[in-house]
C-alpha cells in the first residue's frame, strides 16, 4: 500500500462511480481502500463480467446496472467518473440543494502520487510519445509507471506495490475535463486539431479541457508546447509555468518512426526526458532499438515488391495527411469509417501528389468519394478485405498500399486495433496466396 494512502481516510463517505469499464473498476477499488461506501453504475447490463461482480458483491459494492436514475446518486458525496462519462449527462440526476463532488478517476488518483508525473496530451500523437519518453527513462535506469489513456488507469498504479521514480501518463481531453488539482511536473501538449465533436460540446470546450493540464502547474513545472499554437497560446493562456516551445527536427534519426510529425514527436518528448536529466546520446540509443508502435504508420509486410502499412490508428484526417506525407513511394490509400469530421478538401494538394488510388470501404463513402474521385480511381467495397485486395490488383511492385482511414472504426470493429489486426491478416492472406502460386 502506498504510504499517502490510508484506509480510513473516505470512511463515512459516499461514493459513485459511473462506468464499469477499467477506469471505473480501478476507481471502485482504489475508493474501498480508502475506507468509503462505494455504488457503482453502469448502464449496460452486461457491464460487468461474473469474477468482477462476485469480488465486488463480497466487498460490499452496490451494483446498480441500466440507464442511469436520481435514486442512483442519492446521498452521495462524490461522484467518479470514467472518461467516457460526461459530466453534464448526470446533472439531472444530482440532488439540487446537495450536489455531489463530480471528479475523474485521474483526479481522484492523482491525490496519492508518489512521484513526479510527465503527462502528455494532444490530438495526435500521445501513445507514441508516452511509450517512448517511458523507454527513455527505462533505459536511463529509472523505473517508470506508464498508463493513463493509453491503458492502464492510474488507479492501478496507486493501489499496487509498484515503484516509480517518474509517473509517465497519456491523458485525453476526457479525463482532463473532470480534473480540478492534476498537477505534473511535465506536461505535453503535442497539437491540436479537431477531434471527438461528437462527444465534446465544441472545439472551445474541447481546446479548454485540453488547456486543463496546465491549471495546477506552477514556476518549477514545465509546458512542451508546439510551436505552431504559439500565438494561441501566447496571447490567450495564462501559464504560470515554465514553457518551451518545439517543432520537428532532424535531431534523431528513427527508422520505425517515419514522417515529419513523427520528428516533432520525439523533439517533445526528448524535452521532457531532458528535464529528467537524459542526453541526447540516450535518447538516440533507445531509438536505435526501438521496434515502432502497431497500428501507427507499421510496416507489416510486402507482396510482389508491393509494400504495406498499417496505420489503423488514423481516426482523423490530420492522421491521414501525416501517414501520406510519411511514405515516399507511390500510395494507394485505404479510407473509410465512421468520419468524424475534418476539411479533407484542403489536402488535395497532397492528395494529387501522392495518391495513385483509392480503395474506400465500410461507412462514410458519401464523404469521402466525391473528394478522391476527383483527384485519382477511387472505388468501394463494403468490407476492407475485399477493398484491399482490389488495390493490390492494382498495384505495381514499389507501390505502397496504406490503410490510413482518417475515421473511427465502429460501423465494423470493436476498435482501431481490431480493424488493424483485420489489414494485417488479409496481408499475411496475399502473402501466402503469392508464396503457393
Ligand atoms: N457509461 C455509463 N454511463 C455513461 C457513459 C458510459 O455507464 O453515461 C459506461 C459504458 O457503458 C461503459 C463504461 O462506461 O461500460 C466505459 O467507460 P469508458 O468509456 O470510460 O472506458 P474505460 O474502459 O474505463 O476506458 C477508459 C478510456 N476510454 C475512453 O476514454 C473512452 C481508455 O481509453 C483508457 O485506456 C482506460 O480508461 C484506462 O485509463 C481508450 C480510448 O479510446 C483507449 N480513449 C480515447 C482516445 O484515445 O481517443 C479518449
Amino acid at each position: 500500500m502506498r504510504e499517502l494512502l490510508h484506509t480510513m481516510q473516505l470512511t463515512g463517505h459516499k461514493a459513485v462511480v459511473v462506468g464499469a469499464g477499467r477506469s471505473g473498476l480501478a476507481a471502485v477499488r482504489l475508493l474501498l481502500a480508502l475506507g468509503a461506501t462505494v455504488r457503482l453504475l453502469d448502464k449496460r447490463t452486461d457491464a460487468l463480467d461474473d469474477t468482477d461482480r462476485i469480488e465486488l458483491e463480497e466487498r460490499h459494492v452496490v451494483i446498480r446496472l441500466g440507464e442511469h436514475a436520481s435514486e442512483d446518486f442519492a446521498g452521495a458525496d462524490m461522484v467518479v467518473l470514467s472518461p467516457g462519462v460526461r459530466s453534464a449527462s448526470l446533472m439531472p440526476f444530482f440532488d439540487p440543494a446537495r450536489p455531489p463532488q463530480v471528479l475523474a478517476e485521474l483526479e481522484l488518483a492523482s491525490w496519492f502520487a508518489d512521484a513526479p508525473i510527465i503527462a502528455i496530451t494532444g490530438t495526435n500523437g500521445k501513445t507514441t510519445v508516452t511509450t517512448l519518453v517511458g523507454e527513455f527513462l527505462r533505459d536511463a535506469g529509472k523505473s517508470v509507471f506508464v498508463g493513463g489513456n493509453i491503458g492502464t488507469p492510474l488507479s492501478d498504479y496507486i493501489l499496487s506495490d509498484q515503484p516509480a521514480d517518474v509517473i509517465v501518463l497519456e491523458v485525453s481531453s476526457f479525463q482532463l475535463q473532470n480534473v480540478s488539482s492534476f498537477h505534473p511536473k511535465v506536461s505535453i501538449l503535442l497539437n491540436f486539431t479537431p477531434d471527438h465533436l461528437d462527444w465534446h460540446e465544441d472545439i472551445a470546450e474541447y481546446f479548454a479541457a485540453k488547456l486543463n493540464i496546465f491549471s495546477r502547474m506552477d514556476k518549477t513545472d514545465l509546458a512542451i508546447l508546439p510551436f505552431d499554437l504559439k500565438e494561441i497560446l501566447e496571447n490567450k493562456i495564462e501559464l504560470a509555468c515554465k514553457r518551451v516551445y518545439f517543432t520537428a527536427t532532424n535531431r534523431f534519426q528513427a527508422p520505425t518512426l517515419p514522417g515529419r510529425h513523427n520528428q516533432a514527436n520525439l523533439e517533445a518528448a526528448w524535452l521532457a526526458v531532458k528535464a529528467f536529466g537524459l542526453s541526447q546520446e540516450q535518447v538516440q540509443s533507445t531509438l536505435n532499438a526501438f521496434p515502432g508502435l502497431p497500428h501507427r504508420i507499421e510496416h507489416v509486410g510486402m507482396v510482389n515488391n508491393v509494400t504495406f502499412i498499417n496505420d489503423s490508428k488514423s481516426t482523423t484526417i490530420d492522421s491521414m495527411r501525416a501517414a501520406l506525407e510519411s511514405v515516399d513511394t507511390p500510395t494507394l490509400l485505404l479510407a473509410g469509417g465512421v468520419f468524424k469530421g475534418g476539411d479533407l478538401d484542403s489536402l488535395t494538394p497532397l492528395f494529387k501528389e501522392r495518391l495513385k488510388a483509392v480503395g474506400l470501404f465500410g461507412d462514410s463513402r458519401n464523404d469521402f468519394e466525391p473528394t478522391f474521385s476527383s483527384i485519382c480511381p477511387t472505388s468501394y467495397d463494403p468490407t476492407l478485405g475485399e477493398a484491399t485486395r482490389r488495390l493490390f490488383a492494382l498495384a505495381e511492385p514499389g507501390d505502397t498500399i496504406v490503410l490510413s482511414p482518417g475515421t473511427a472504426s465502429f460501423d465494423q470493429y470493436s476498435g482501431y486495433a481490431e480493424r488493424g489486426k483485420d489489414f494485417v491478416r488479409v496481408v499475411q492472406e496475399l502473402q501466402a496466396e503469392q508464396e503457393n502460386s
